[in-house]
């Protein structure tokens, strides 16, 4: 039996031999299609030899967890102790971190979890330095931080392919495709946008996934990329903030360094609490205040929700008990037409929104 790497190589080699026309658009899409397959079935199998005890099934704790990803030595565990209660060791050495070592951080009535995790090399995904554990962490993330060091920022460029090859998606939406499958009557392809990829090409990269029957409505345009991360099943997107440590050894860094990322100084602790407000911005929180019955309007009960979520969420979050015997909700402030308005549980929440069960 040939390795999922050797089966690849295969393919790869007979697309390089295959000449690009329109006749070969279907069977090339399908081929790359093949390939992307196999990736993903090497991403499974990582799953499921990865991630297993060791300190590595962290619980997830809190209003949501963010994870350090960066280079050995980046300076992860000097921050993850600056943001939160943690103690995680600090060295001059690369792998000092060997496990997932968390912390809490509180900020504007949210936790938020902290997991420093051991640095991500190149090869994680094929399993180097506990890569697979690694990435299998950064997974579950609601946020990550990407860090590297100011002497080393082309090391983001290569964390950006471990995590891709992981299936992991920064900073993408997903992609705006419907698939609805049928059981017979074969594919249909519907799109109100002019697609460069052509319908058959879109069918026989669906049936390479095991889509044969059923419709598929494109509301983007396209790219081949794209339409496989839509029909695979193991894809994760996930919001991320660039990090650029130890600023303190390149004081021309600004001059240097283009592009969107937080500048700070680990351990003199500069520019942490500006990469907090970032970390809080990223992570969409809403506060809602709970006004008793009984009680003047007031903030004086903040719940912390996501953005999206809506007044039902809220009750869950007290308790099931409490959302059965709730028959009314009504609102002030942020959201509401007028004080007191009467809404239903399904109207999402508004920063500020104070809010009355009943
Ligand atoms: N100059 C400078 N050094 C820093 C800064 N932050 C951390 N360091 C040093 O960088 C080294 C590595 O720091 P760690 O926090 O252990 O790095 P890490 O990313 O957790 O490393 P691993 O656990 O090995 O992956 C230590 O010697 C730190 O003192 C900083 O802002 N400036
Ligand atoms: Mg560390």
């Amino acid at each position: 039996m040939l390795t999922i790497d050797e089966q690849i190589k295969e393919i790869q080699e007979v697309l390089r031999k295959t000449p690009h026309h329109k006749a070969t658009n279907g069977f090339i899409g399908a081929m790359r299609a093949k390939i992307a397959r196999l990736k993903d079935r090497e991403i499974e199998q990582s799953g499921k030899r990865g991630g297993g005890g060791g300190g590595y099934q962290v619980k997830k704790q809190g209003d949501a967890t963010v994870v350090i990803v960066g280079p050995p030595s980046a300076g992860k565990s000097t921050l993850i102790n600056q943001m939160t209660n943690a103690e995680s060791k600090v060295a001059p050495y690369a792998f000092t971190t060997v496990t997932v070592i968390p912390g809490m951080l509180k900020y504007n009535e949210a936790y938020i979890q902290i997991l420093d995790i051991p640095g991500l090399i190149e090869g994680a995904k094929e399993g180097k330095g506990r890569g697979r554990e690694v990435l299998s962490v950064a997974r579950g993330a609601d946020l990550l931080l990407i860090m590297t060091d100011v002497k080393r920022v082309d090391a983001f460029s290569g964390m950006m392919d471990e995590l891709l090859g992981a299936g992991i998606r920064i900073n993408e939406n997903p992609p705006k495709v419907l698939i609805d499958k049928k059981t017979s009557g074969g594919l249909d392809i519907f799109s109100n946008i002019k697609q460069s990829i052509d319908k058959e090409t879109i069918k026989e990269i669906a049936r390479e996934y095991g889509i044969k029957n059923g419709t598929i409505t494109l509301q983007e345009k396209i790219t081949l990329e794209r339409l496989f991360d839509a029909f695979s099943e193991n894809r994760v997107y996930v919001p991320a903030i660039f990090v650029i440590n130890k600023v303190d050894e390149k004081p021309d860094y600004k001059e240097v360094i283009d592009g969107e990322y937080v500048a700070i100084s680990a351990d003199r602790g500069e520019g942490v609490s500006e990469l907090i407000q970032e970390i809080w911005k990223a992570l969409r929180f809403i506060t809602v205040y709970l006004v008793k019955p009984e009680e003047d309007l007031g903030m004086g009960n903040p719940i912390v929700m996501k953005e999206g979520e809506t007044l039902k969420d809220v009750a869950l979050k007290i308790g099931p008990d409490f959302t059965e015997s709730k028959k009314l909700v009504k609102i002030w402030g942020g959201g509401a037409k007028f004080a007191g308005q009467e809404v239903s549980f399904d109207t999402k929440v508004k920063e500020g929104m104070q809010v009355r069960f009943i």
